[in-house]
């Protein structure tokens, strides 16, 4: 049985994945080449600069570091503004309810978020109090599929990693929990998440898991 559940931010908790996309979208607009919706899947879950270097390959563009540095920086702002404005009714269906669930049951919950942006994000969905620990791309600088942002999780919880189930809607995600020795459930597209041991549309379908034997003490 699982003690904790991990959870990724973007596309698990809250849809901030379209947005992070549009900023990109500008970035290379302004670079002169343009996006394909297909590039969104690339860029989840990949931290700040990796997903710059992502966009910069894509576009077969080269720049110096300090002009990735101010890309980056210019991509943030505009994320930044884009979501400084959410509220806690765009949480994603059921998320809220089932860390809730959880956490009356007595399971540990953390956040295992490649986004610096994360804290302030849990702020405005008014769930910062719902994780037991927090870890987030200010804490961990190595990507997913790195376990490092996972592991880190685990440990705060003092939870050993086979028993956490990790919650991801990007393939690196799943990858990145597997690579830890954790449980990957896949939230989306069953064709994309085909690593995951069981996808489920949205943590509103969490019920469902035990079906799947995944299950929580
Ligand atoms: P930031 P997650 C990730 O969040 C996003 O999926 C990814 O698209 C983004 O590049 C990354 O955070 C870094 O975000 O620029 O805000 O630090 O899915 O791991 O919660
Ligand atoms: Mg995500």
């Amino acid at each position: 049985d699982h003690r904790a559940a991990l959870f990724d931010l973007d596309g698990v908790i809250v849809d901030t994945a379209v947005h992070h996309f549009a900023a990109w979208r500008r970035t290379a607009a302004e670079l002169g080449f343009s996006l394909a919706d297909e590039d969104e899947e690339l860029l989840k879950g990949v931290g700040r600069m990796e997903a710059l270097r992502v966009v910069l390959g894509i576009g077969g563009v080269e720049v110096s570091d300090e002009e990735a540095a101010r890309l980056a920086a210019e991509k943030n702002a505009r994320y930044v503004d884009a979501i400084s404005t959410i509220t806690p009714e765009e949480m994603l269906p059921g998320a809220h309810d089932y860390l809730v669930a959880l956490r009356e049951r007595g399971v540990l919950t953390a956040l295992g978020s490649a986004s610096r942006n994360a804290p302030m994000i849990l702020e405005r969905l008014e769930i910062t109090d719902l994780f037991d620990a927090i870890v987030d791309g200010s804490v961990v600088s190595e990507a997913k599929p790195n376990p490092r942002v996972f592991l880190a999780g685990a440990e705060a919880l003092g939870v050993e990693p086979a028993a956490c189930v990790v919650f991801e809607d990007a393939i690196a995600g799943i990858q990145a929990a597997h690579a830890g020795g954790m449980t990957a459930v896949g939230i989306g597209d069953p064709d994309v998440l085909t690593e995951a041991d069981v996808v489920i549309p949205g943590l509103h379908a969490a019920s469902t898991l035990a079906d799947h034997g995944i299950t929580f003490t």
